[in-house]
Protein backbone atom coordinates (compact mmCIF):
# COMPACT_ATOMS: atom_id res chain seq x y z
CA UNK A 1 0.00 0.00 0.00
CA UNK A 2 1.41 3.63 -0.76
CA UNK A 3 1.66 5.99 2.09
CA UNK A 4 1.57 9.74 2.21
CA UNK A 5 2.50 12.28 4.53
CA UNK A 6 -0.65 14.80 5.06
CA UNK A 7 -0.76 18.00 6.99
CA UNK A 8 -3.96 20.13 8.43
CA UNK A 9 -2.09 23.57 8.47
CA UNK A 10 -3.27 25.92 11.09
CA UNK A 11 -6.06 27.50 9.79
CA UNK A 12 -7.56 23.99 9.61
CA UNK A 13 -6.98 23.93 13.23
CA UNK A 14 -8.45 27.79 13.93
CA UNK A 15 -11.11 27.49 11.90
CA UNK A 16 -12.44 23.76 13.81
CA UNK A 17 -12.42 22.10 10.30
CA UNK A 18 -10.26 18.89 11.41
CA UNK A 19 -13.42 16.91 11.25
CA UNK A 20 -14.69 17.36 8.79
CA UNK A 21 -11.66 17.58 6.45
CA UNK A 22 -10.28 14.09 7.83
CA UNK A 23 -13.91 12.84 6.84
CA UNK A 24 -13.18 13.19 2.81
CA UNK A 25 -10.34 10.75 3.47
CA UNK A 26 -11.95 8.45 5.30
CA UNK A 27 -14.60 8.68 2.92
CA UNK A 28 -12.46 7.82 0.21
CA UNK A 29 -11.24 4.60 1.77
CA UNK A 30 -7.62 5.82 2.66
CA UNK A 31 -7.01 4.13 5.87
CA UNK A 32 -5.19 6.05 9.08
CA UNK A 33 -1.49 4.81 9.60
CA UNK A 34 -0.29 7.49 11.62
CA UNK A 35 -1.74 11.04 13.59
CA UNK A 36 -0.45 13.70 15.59
CA UNK A 37 -1.50 17.13 16.92
CA UNK A 38 2.16 18.87 17.18
CA UNK A 39 3.34 22.31 16.47
CA UNK A 40 6.04 22.84 14.31
CA UNK A 41 9.56 23.79 15.51
CA UNK A 42 11.03 26.33 12.90
CA UNK A 43 13.83 24.08 12.30
CA UNK A 44 11.64 21.18 11.57
CA UNK A 45 9.50 24.00 9.38
CA UNK A 46 12.98 24.91 7.38
CA UNK A 47 13.38 21.02 6.61
CA UNK A 48 10.23 20.61 5.36
CA UNK A 49 9.89 23.68 3.43
CA UNK A 50 13.94 23.44 2.08
CA UNK A 51 12.61 23.20 -1.44
CA UNK A 52 10.93 26.32 -1.53
CA UNK A 53 14.19 28.23 0.12
CA UNK A 54 14.68 31.82 -1.26
CA UNK A 55 11.35 31.86 -3.07
CA UNK A 56 9.77 34.86 -2.31
CA UNK A 57 6.51 33.43 -0.44
CA UNK A 58 8.96 31.04 1.85
CA UNK A 59 9.78 33.57 4.91
CA UNK A 60 5.31 33.94 5.11
CA UNK A 61 5.34 30.00 4.74
CA UNK A 62 7.43 29.02 7.34
CA UNK A 63 5.73 31.89 9.86
CA UNK A 64 2.24 30.32 8.66
CA UNK A 65 3.15 26.69 9.41
CA UNK A 66 4.86 27.28 12.55
CA UNK A 67 1.87 30.12 14.24
CA UNK A 68 -0.17 27.36 15.95
CA UNK A 69 -0.86 23.32 16.09
CA UNK A 70 -0.88 21.44 13.39
CA UNK A 71 -2.16 17.81 12.81
CA UNK A 72 -0.25 15.19 11.16
CA UNK A 73 -0.93 12.13 9.63
CA UNK A 74 0.24 9.06 7.26
CA UNK A 75 -2.62 7.47 5.11
CA UNK A 76 -2.44 4.25 3.28
CA UNK A 77 -3.98 2.89 0.41
CA UNK A 78 -3.58 2.43 -3.36
CA UNK A 79 -2.82 5.40 -5.12
CA UNK A 80 -2.90 7.53 -1.99
CA UNK A 81 -0.96 10.16 -3.60
CA UNK A 82 -2.92 10.71 -6.27
CA UNK A 83 -6.09 10.56 -4.49
CA UNK A 84 -5.13 13.05 -1.41
CA UNK A 85 -3.88 15.62 -4.26
CA UNK A 86 -7.14 15.49 -5.92
CA UNK A 87 -9.19 15.78 -3.00
CA UNK A 88 -7.16 18.56 -1.63
CA UNK A 89 -7.18 20.76 -5.30
CA UNK A 90 -5.07 23.28 -6.99
CA UNK A 91 -2.80 25.02 -4.63
CA UNK A 92 -4.61 28.25 -4.50
CA UNK A 93 -7.76 28.20 -2.90
CA UNK A 94 -9.08 30.80 -5.21
CA UNK A 95 -8.36 28.64 -8.31
CA UNK A 96 -9.31 25.08 -6.82
CA UNK A 97 -12.47 23.22 -8.06
CA UNK A 98 -15.33 23.07 -6.10
CA UNK A 99 -15.47 19.84 -4.30
CA UNK A 100 -12.37 19.67 -3.68
CA UNK A 101 -10.79 20.91 0.31
CA UNK A 102 -9.18 23.78 -0.78
CA UNK A 103 -12.40 24.48 -3.08
CA UNK A 104 -14.52 24.33 -1.03
CA UNK A 105 -12.47 25.98 2.07
CA UNK A 106 -9.89 28.21 0.23
CA UNK A 107 -9.56 31.73 -0.72
CA UNK A 108 -6.02 32.42 -0.30
CA UNK A 109 -2.52 31.25 -1.46
CA UNK A 110 -0.73 30.69 1.82
CA UNK A 111 -3.70 29.53 3.54
CA UNK A 112 -4.50 26.68 1.87
CA UNK A 113 -5.64 24.80 5.03
CA UNK A 114 -3.51 21.27 3.90
CA UNK A 115 -0.51 19.78 2.87
CA UNK A 116 0.08 16.42 0.94
CA UNK A 117 3.14 15.09 -0.40
CA UNK A 118 3.35 14.65 -4.39
CA UNK A 119 5.36 12.26 -5.12
CA UNK A 120 6.19 8.74 -3.47
CA UNK A 121 9.84 10.06 -3.46
CA UNK A 122 8.59 13.01 -1.36
CA UNK A 123 6.21 10.74 0.56
CA UNK A 124 9.04 8.59 1.88
CA UNK A 125 10.81 11.70 2.69
CA UNK A 126 8.57 13.80 4.54
CA UNK A 127 7.14 11.39 6.52
CA UNK A 128 10.37 10.25 7.72
CA UNK A 129 10.47 14.05 8.90
CA UNK A 130 7.43 13.38 11.10
CA UNK A 131 6.80 9.52 12.21
CA UNK A 132 9.09 7.24 13.71
CA UNK A 133 8.46 3.59 12.29
CA UNK A 134 7.16 1.90 15.31
CA UNK A 135 4.33 5.63 15.57
CA UNK A 136 2.66 3.72 12.26
CA UNK A 137 0.08 0.98 11.96
CA UNK A 138 -0.21 -1.25 8.87
CA UNK A 139 -3.86 -2.76 9.08
CA UNK A 140 -6.73 -3.27 7.17
CA UNK A 141 -10.16 -2.27 8.25
CA UNK A 142 -13.08 -4.29 8.10
CA UNK A 143 -14.41 -3.42 4.55
CA UNK A 144 -11.15 -2.35 2.92
CA UNK A 145 -11.86 -5.42 0.77
CA UNK A 146 -14.69 -3.48 -1.10
CA UNK A 147 -12.62 -0.65 -1.47
CA UNK A 148 -9.87 -1.74 -3.27
CA UNK A 149 -9.71 -4.83 -5.48
CA UNK A 150 -7.72 -7.57 -4.27
CA UNK A 151 -4.19 -6.85 -6.85
CA UNK A 152 -5.97 -4.59 -8.58
CA UNK A 153 -3.03 -2.12 -10.47
P1 LIG B 1 1.13 22.19 -2.76
O1 LIG B 1 0.96 22.45 -1.29
O2 LIG B 1 -0.16 22.31 -3.50
O3 LIG B 1 1.89 20.94 -3.06
P2 LIG B 1 3.60 23.61 -3.44
O4 LIG B 1 4.37 22.43 -2.92
O5 LIG B 1 3.88 24.11 -4.81
O6 LIG B 1 2.02 23.39 -3.30
O7 LIG B 1 3.87 24.81 -2.44
C1 LIG B 1 4.04 24.59 -1.07
C2 LIG B 1 3.31 25.67 -0.32
O8 LIG B 1 3.91 26.92 -0.61
C3 LIG B 1 1.85 25.80 -0.75
N1 LIG B 1 1.01 24.94 0.04
C4 LIG B 1 1.54 27.26 -0.57
O9 LIG B 1 1.05 27.47 0.76
C5 LIG B 1 2.90 27.92 -0.70
N2 LIG B 1 3.05 28.59 -1.97
C6 LIG B 1 3.39 28.05 -3.15
N3 LIG B 1 3.46 28.98 -4.11
C7 LIG B 1 3.12 30.15 -3.51
C8 LIG B 1 3.00 31.51 -3.95
N4 LIG B 1 3.25 31.86 -5.22
N5 LIG B 1 2.64 32.43 -3.06
C9 LIG B 1 2.40 32.11 -1.77
N6 LIG B 1 2.50 30.84 -1.28
C10 LIG B 1 2.86 29.89 -2.14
Amino acid sequence: MERTLLILKPDCLQRRLTGRILQRFEDKGLVLAGMKLMQISTDLAERHYAPHKGKPFYPGLIDYITSGPVVVMVLAGQRAIDISRTLMGKTFGYEAQPGTIRGDFGASRTFNLIHGSDSPETAATEIALYFNDDELLDYAPVGSEWVFQPGEE
